[in-house]
Order: C-alpha cells, then sequence, then structure tokens
C-alpha cells in the first residue's frame, strides 16, 4: 500500500469514528432535549378536574345565553310585525282618502285569504305601496296555523268590515283590522278584535298576545284602523 493510499484509509476510518461518535452525542442530545420536553408538557397540560370545570362553566353559560337569545329573536319579530302594519296601514288609509272605502279583493282564490290577494289594489293600478308581500314572522311557512280552511297561510290576515259582515257589528262599518298569529304560532281570535272591542262575544273568546304574560304566549297580535273601537294598549 503507498503511503498516499494508508494516509487516506486512515483519515477515512478517522472521520467514521468521528461521525460514530457524533451520532451518539446526539442521540443523547435529543433524548436529554425529549427528556425536557416531556418534562415541560406534563408541567403544562391541563388535568381532568381543569376541563371538567371549563366545560361545567360553558354549559352553565349556554343554558343562561340560550333562552335570552331566543327571546330576543321573539321581541324582534314581535317589532317587526308592527312595522310591517305601520307600512300597511298607511297605504289602506291612503286609498280610503281617493277611493272612499277600504282596499278589499273579493272571490275566492288557493291564497283568497293572503294579504297579497286581499290588499292587491294597494299595488295596482295605483301603487300606494310597492308590494303587499308582507310575511307573518310567526307563521310556520305553509302551516295553516289553526285556521279551519287548512289552507297554507304565508302572511298577515286581513278582514275589511265594510264587506265581511260580522255578527253583531252594524252593516258597512268602515274598518279593517290585520292580524298576526303571534308567537304561539296559532290562531286565536285576532281577526274578531273589533266585535271584542264593541263588547260582543266571540267563541273562542278573543285573546290578544300580551309580552307581560310570557315572550312565547297565547294571543294574536291585531291592529285596527278606520272605525275602530279597538285601542291596543302594547
Ligand atoms: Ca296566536
Amino acid at each position: 500500500m503507498s503511503f498516499a493510499g494508508y494516509f487516506s484509509l486512515t483519515m477515512l476510518r478517522r472521520i467514521m469514528q468521528m461521525s460514530v461518535l457524533q451520532g451518539k452525542q446526539s442521540g443523547k442530545e435529543r433524548e436529554i432535549s425529549m427528556n425536557n420536553r416531556t418534562v415541560s408538557r406534563r408541567c403544562s397540560a391541563f388535568t381532568l378536574i381543569e376541563l371538567l370545570i371549563v366545560v361545567a362553566i360553558i354549559a352553565i353559560l349556554a343554558a343562561v345565553a340560550l333562552p335570552n337569545f331566543l327571546e330576543a329573536q321573539v321581541r324582534a319579530k314581535v317589532s317587526r310585525v308592527r312595522a310591517d302594519y305601520r307600512s300597511l296601514a298607511t297605504a289602506i288609509e291612503a286609498y280610503m282618502v281617493d277611493w272612499n272605502s277600504y282596499p278589499w279583493r273579493s272571490g275566492m282564490t288557493n291564497q283568497y285569504n293572503e294579504i297579497s290577494y286581499r290588499l292587491a289594489d294597494l299595488t295596482t293600478p295605483v301603487a300606494y305601496i310597492t308590494s303587499v308581500d308582507f310575511r307573518d314572522p310567526f307563521v310556520e311557512q305553509g302551516t295553516h296555523g289553526g285556521y279551519t280552511d287548512g289552507l297554507p297561510r304565508y302572511q298577515y290576515n286581513y278582514r275589511n268590515y265594510q264587506y265581511v259582515t260580522a255578527q253583531g257589528l252594524p252593516p258597512n262599518t268602515a274598518a279593517w283590522v290585520l292580524n298576526s298569529l303571534g308567537p304561539d304560532r296559532n290562531k286565536d281570535q285576532g281577526l274578531n278584535i273589533e266585535l271584542w272591542a264593541r263588547g260582543i262575544p266571540t267563541s273562542p273568546p278573543t285573546v290578544v298576545y300580551d309580552p307581560t304574560n310570557g315572550t312565547v304566549s297565547q294571543g294574536d297580535i291585531p291592529r285596527t284602523g278606520g272605525d275602530t273601537k279597538y285601542n291596543p294598549t302594547n
């Protein structure tokens, strides 16, 4: 073996020894650092008790917040009903000024009790309002809401007492009523509110929604206009 060959072999052995040594050191260092990580992880981890306390606190907060959130939704819907009534009442009274009677499209169709049909004369030929497609926020879409005709409901109900003769009410009474099912989502006697206000008994008795009975409680949300005796207090 030449001197160059002997030198190369010696250098190669040396390098291999160093790398093996380095490898061993790295392994040790890795082990130490892993141990350190394990220790630090053990120190920073949550215990089961801590996790259970956090879960319990979140559950309590949810139990307190959820009913308030649902009630806020109902209150917002009641406010929307009253805002819709204001828009519709303005258009209905403007129509009365021009035509000397309240709007009423008679006849029977599949949607005859929807205001988009009964109040269609508010939009054409003169547009007293751009649309009468005001949906009752308390109508579960497509259900009849307790009305015995079984027709699906979407919108507020409307009655014009000049055209719909109500027993006990003077004929041609120039009054109208808009009605929402209210938070109980079921028909009470809101459309007969004018009779109730004049002391004419209705069966079952007229019930007007009152939030003091509970945010979700029985009753309808009616609004009247014209020759009316009904003065809502809420
Ligand atoms: Ca109701």
